[in-house]
């Protein structure tokens, strides 16, 4: 029975499936329940030492200096912060006292945003757990630390094979004092396409319940509509709804009208008519020129009487200046990183920008030593991560040309070199642009980015042009991202779709002009639960059912993998995505005060079924498994 499960499914830890692998093949679901913890570690330890994390091949584990944390004090406590503020006041008292506040505040995004953009969103629980309490103590005037959402709860489940859920209880307990803040895409949840607005709601109840304080809220079109179930359900919870203006364009350049100051002064309105507590600036590209920054908060603050919280890249290298003009107009809070976590697609650095605001009014009041102790441990992390690095080097002016988001970066680099177009980058970044300007120059961000993403490589691919894109159209199989987007999916761009185009396109499918949401079913969050207990034979959390409602066949694998390896975020971020080496030991602290000692003893050949033996010491007795080799 061993041979056949689950676990040595030539498939299924190599990441080789697509979304129908499950559906195609049940027999993945008769794996043995009895196996005991130690054995279902040993198993995916012994596969990734063979084969190499994720199908990504095999390396060498190498040697890491350990990581350094930063000491505290015996008996430091936490000091109070931001999050009392909010318990005790409720929102409108948290945006009044941040409108009050003389200096400016810091929201830090190494937990989320800034791992998002450079290390491809793979930072594990345990590597931000361990640094949880320092950052919690030694920063206790953070505004707000930003450590969900985006794209952290999806890869979360499909990459890290971690809990999201999970990893928000246990920081929370660690970091008592400061909100949390989470990046919301609106209709879009935290996944790629609209859903029912039941689920977004239920998603904000959950989260919000399970310790999500404020909630930057976006569109990917800034299509207001489609903002408000979600500040409705956020202000539902009596939490901070954070309503994101997604700046493009330049509003210094004369020749860029369609998104001009008005466009964002008369969206700000509208925002707080809506219900938003603090409007947020989501300069998701980092083509937030500093003049711009200044002009836009400066409108924005005589427009609205909400603060103002600013997001920007420093893709190419400018962040710092943004903020100091965006400080000298009155911005409310700026979102940095932790130094060696920050800069290039990333968030501006803390400590940069700290001493950028030297004997400035409005200086940020942070201790910027542990700050720099902080950013110790944060180096010693990123070195682990190394394999997931976009390989940009220095800053990236280019980004005012292509406007690509700094999430999106490496993301598109990757999905270009998996079509065979890597050679061809600097092609599709020109015609990233290009097809901006083709749908008619469109708000760029998670999930309206990936379109014209995925247009552009479809382009360069085909060879096409604007022209030729009307022109051949009608016989042209555009990516379903694309066909969905003018269909009207993702909601309504601003200015419209340019109808030749959108028809091309669209064939003889339907389109709607309404919001998506509003035709989706409610899901029956009963019906789903009951469905995913058979499916898992087992007790499920309301937590696991949202998850399911958002990505049902990625939170199946999810929880096949669980079943068959048990939880693999107790292993040390190395032991992860390399295995082990020969002849070494490793602890495992599987539960509080429970540790399993494993060794590595010896490999067997692989036989003519590509099995191989894996002899271990686990807790001191011998211990043999089977490893397929995918060599
Ligand atoms: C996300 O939606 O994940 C983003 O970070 C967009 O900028
Ligand atoms: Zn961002």
């Amino acid at each position: 029975p061993f041979l056949e499960n689950l676990v040595l499914h030539e498939k299924f830890l190599s990441a080789d499936y697509t979304t129908s692998f499950i559906d195609e093949t049940p027999e993945l679901f008769d794996f043995p329940k009895s196996r005991d913890r130690g054995t279902k570690m040993l198993q995916y330890i012994g596969y990734t030492t063979v084969n190499g994390f994720d199908g990504s091949g095999k390396a060498e584990k190498p040697v890491f200096p350990p990581q350094r944390i930063p000491k505290l004090q015996k008996g430091l406590d936490y000091q109070n912060g931001t999050k009392q503020i909010l318990d005790a006041h409720g929102p409108e008292g948290l945006a009044d006292w941040l409108k009050n506040q003389e200096e400016v505040l810091l929201t830090d995004t190494t937990f989320r945003d800034a791992h998002q953009s450079l290390l491809a969103t793979r930072v594990r629980t345990k590597d931000l757990l361990a640094i949880a309490e320092p950052t919690a103590k030694l920063l206790p005037n953070l505004f707000s630390v930003e450590m969900w959402g985006g794209a952290t709860f999806d890869v979360a489940y499909r990459f890290l094979k971690e809990d999201p859920w999970h990893r928000l209880a246990k920081l929370r307990e660690k970091m008592p004092n400061v909100l949390f803040q989470m990046l919301l895409r609106a209709s879009n949840a935290v996944g790629y396409k609209n859903y029912p607005d039941n689920v977004v709601e239920k998603f904000v109840e959950e989260s919000a319940q399970a310790g999500i304080d404020v909630y930057r809220i976006f569109d990917s079109l800034n299509w207001i509509e489609n903002m408000k179930p979600a500040i409705e359900a956020v202000r539902k919870q009596n939490k901070v709804a954070e309503a994101a203006l997604c700046y493009s364009g330049d509003i210094l350049d004369p020749s860029r009208t369609k998104y001009d100051l008005a466009y964002y002064t008369k969206m700000a309105k509208e925002l707080e008519g809506a219900g938003a507590h603090i409007i947020g600036i989501k300069d998701m590209a980092g083509l937030l020129k500093p003049q711009a920054a200044y002009e836009l908060v400066r409108a924005l603050k005589e427009t609205v009487s909400l603060p103002i919280h600013l997001h920007t890249h420093d893709t190419s290298g400018n962040g710092v200046l943004t903020y100091m003009k965006a400080v000298e107009a009155g911005v409310d809070v700026v979102d940095v990183a932790a130094g060696p976590m920050a800069g290039l697609t990333s968030q501006p650095s803390a400590s940069s920008f700290y001493h950028a605001m030297q004997a400035m009014d409005r200086k940020p009041s942070i201790n910027v030593d542990h700050y720099d102790e902080i950013g110790h441990y944060w180096e010693d992390v990123r070195s682990r991560y190394s394999d997931f690095e976009s390989g940009m080097k220095a800053p990236h002016a280019e980004v005012y040309l292509h406007e690509m988001p700094g999430g999106q970066y490496s993301n598109l680099l990757q999905q270009a070199n998996a079509v065979g177009l890597g050679n061809r980058w600097d092609e599709v970044k020109v015609m990233y642009r290009r097809v901006n300007d083709l749908f008619g120059d469109v708000i760029k961000v998670t999930p309206s980015s990936k379109v014209v993403g995925d247009m552009a490589l479809f382009m360069v691919q085909n060879d096409l042009d604007e022209k030729t894109v009307i022109e051949q159209g009608q016989s042209l199989d555009f990516p379903d991202s694309v066909i969905e987007f003018a269909q009207g999916y993702l909601g309504q761009p601003y200015g419209g779709f340019p109808k030749e185009l959108q028809k091309v396109i669209v064939k003889n499918r339907e389109v709607i002009t309404t919001r998506p949401g509003e035709l989706l079913p409610s899901v029956d969050f009963n019906a789903l639960r009951k469905e995913l207990e058979e499916k898992l034979e087992g007790e499920v959390t309301e937590q696991d059912v949202i998850a399911y409602a958002l990505y049902p066949k990625v939170f199946e694998t999810y929880a096949a993998f669980k079943e068959a390896y048990g939880d693999l975020s107790v292993l040390t971020t190395p032991t992860f995505f390399y295995g082990m080496k020969m002849d070494e030991e490793i602890e495992v602290e599987i539960e509080s005060g429970k540790t399993l000692i494993v060794k590595l003893v010896a490999i067997g050949e692989a036989g003519p079924d590509a099995m191989r033996t894996m002899y271990f010491e686990f807790n001191g007795q011998p211990r043999e498994i089977l490893v397929r080799d995918e060599q």
